[in-house]
């Protein structure tokens, strides 16, 4: 590790220690001469391409450095030879500064804060807007192909294994869901492809330590031309939730409905006058459809052995999708004030 720190940051480098809680890269805090960084090394099996992730990158700070984004960028570090990855056998890295004074949530804390990183996100898509989404490269196929997701949750629930069988009461909220989403997609097909972030959740915002506002938006590898509902809808399903995403005991997965006000109210104030009727439609129907989707991604890695997901112990997938079940019920029970809410923004 130390000799792959050394192509960015030369000789001299006092320690490398695990940093973060992503469930698919892997991330270290470097400290040298020349101050704090962040090594990552990119998990292949999930991005084949790290170069078109690092081109996106490129063009999207490129984009925003010409505007006058409010936000600070994080921009990668090139290496000795010039290139912004650094190769190590199979293994591919890249290098970002450590951005000093920020303060990262797993969990919001306050009302406000969930207003402040709703406008953060607003911005980030309004000032992306202008940038053709056919400019950048796709990073994962097929991320946003959602019959793809259920097609492949469908073949591993017909595997029958133990795990499927000791999971039938998550099958069946899933398939209750089915047909409406399936409509949904359909509905959707035709929508414009945005520059959308892809993992907009609470984490991946920064804050400033001492004044709260939003700093820095990150982990821009999902970041490709996408509906802009995913985003929308997975700010809903990560910053809504009173716990963390894989925590087990399910009387502490509350939704709040302070903060799921906040975000639609705070996000659609700046982009609802940007959107189009087919966008506008989609976050209505779309709120929650994220949430459905990550209980399905979870559960389908569960079945199929958890080749996508970290896990520290052997329930732990199983056990993130019962956690975004049952936040997705609660989001289904407030449908007709969220229609309500979010329509009052679109006047027609
Ligand atoms: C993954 O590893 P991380 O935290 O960046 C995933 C997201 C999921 C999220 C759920 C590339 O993000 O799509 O919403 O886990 N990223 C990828 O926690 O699959
Ligand atoms: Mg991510």
């Amino acid at each position: 590790m130390e000799s792959i720190a050394r192509h960015f940051l030369g000789t001299g480098i006092r320690s490398i220690e695990p940093l973060g809680s992503g469930h698919i890269h892997k991330t270290f805090l470097v400290i040298s001469p020349k101050g704090k960084y962040v090594l990552q090394e990119i998990n292949t099996h999930v991005f084949p391409s790290p170069q078109k992730i690092m081109e996106n990158i490129r063009s999207v700070n490129d984009h925003l450095e010409n505007s006058n984004y409010p936000f600070e960028l994080l921009k990668p570090l090139t290496n000795q030879d010039g290139n912004l990855l650094a190769y190590s056998d199979r293994q591919v890295f890249r290098m970002f500064p450590f951005i000093e004074n920020a303060k990262t949530y797993d969990i919001a804390d306050s009302a406000e804060l969930t207003s402040v990183a709703a406008e953060a996100m607003a911005i980030f898509h309004q000032y992306l807007f202008d940038l053709p989404a056919s400019s950048l490269s796709i990073t994962i196929p097929g991320f946003f192909v959602f019959n793809s997701r259920i097609s492949s949750f469908q073949q591993a629930v017909s595997s029958n294994t133990s795990r499927v069988k000791e999971s039938s009461a998550e099958i069946e909220l899933i398939t209750e869901y089915l047909d409406f989403f399936t409509d949904f997609i359909r509905e959707t097909e035709q929508l414009p492809a945005s520059v959308i972030h892809g993992d907009p959740k609470l984490n991946n915002i920064l804050f400033h330590k001492s004044t709260a506002k939003a700093q820095c938006i990150i982990d821009l590898d999902t970041l490709m031309p996408g509906p802009l509902f995913y985003d929308f809808s997975d700010m809903i399903r990560s910053w809504t939730n009173e716990s963390a995403e894989d925590e087990d005991d399910l009387a502490k997965v509350k939704l709040n409905s302070s903060f799921l006000k906040n975000i639609i109210t705070s996000y659609l104030r700046i982009t609802g006058p940007l959107l189009t009727a087919g966008e506008q439609d989609s976050l209505v129907k779309g709120y929650s459809f994220i949430t459905w989707i990550q209980a399905i991604r979870f559960l389908t890695d569960y079945f199929e052995g958890d080749p996508y997901y970290k896990t520290s112990y052997p329930q732990q997938n199983l056990s993130r999708a019962r956690n975004q079940l049952h936040l997705f019920k609660q989001l289904e029970e407030q449908r007709a004030e969220v229609t309500e809410l979010i329509n009052s923004y679109f006047p027609r």
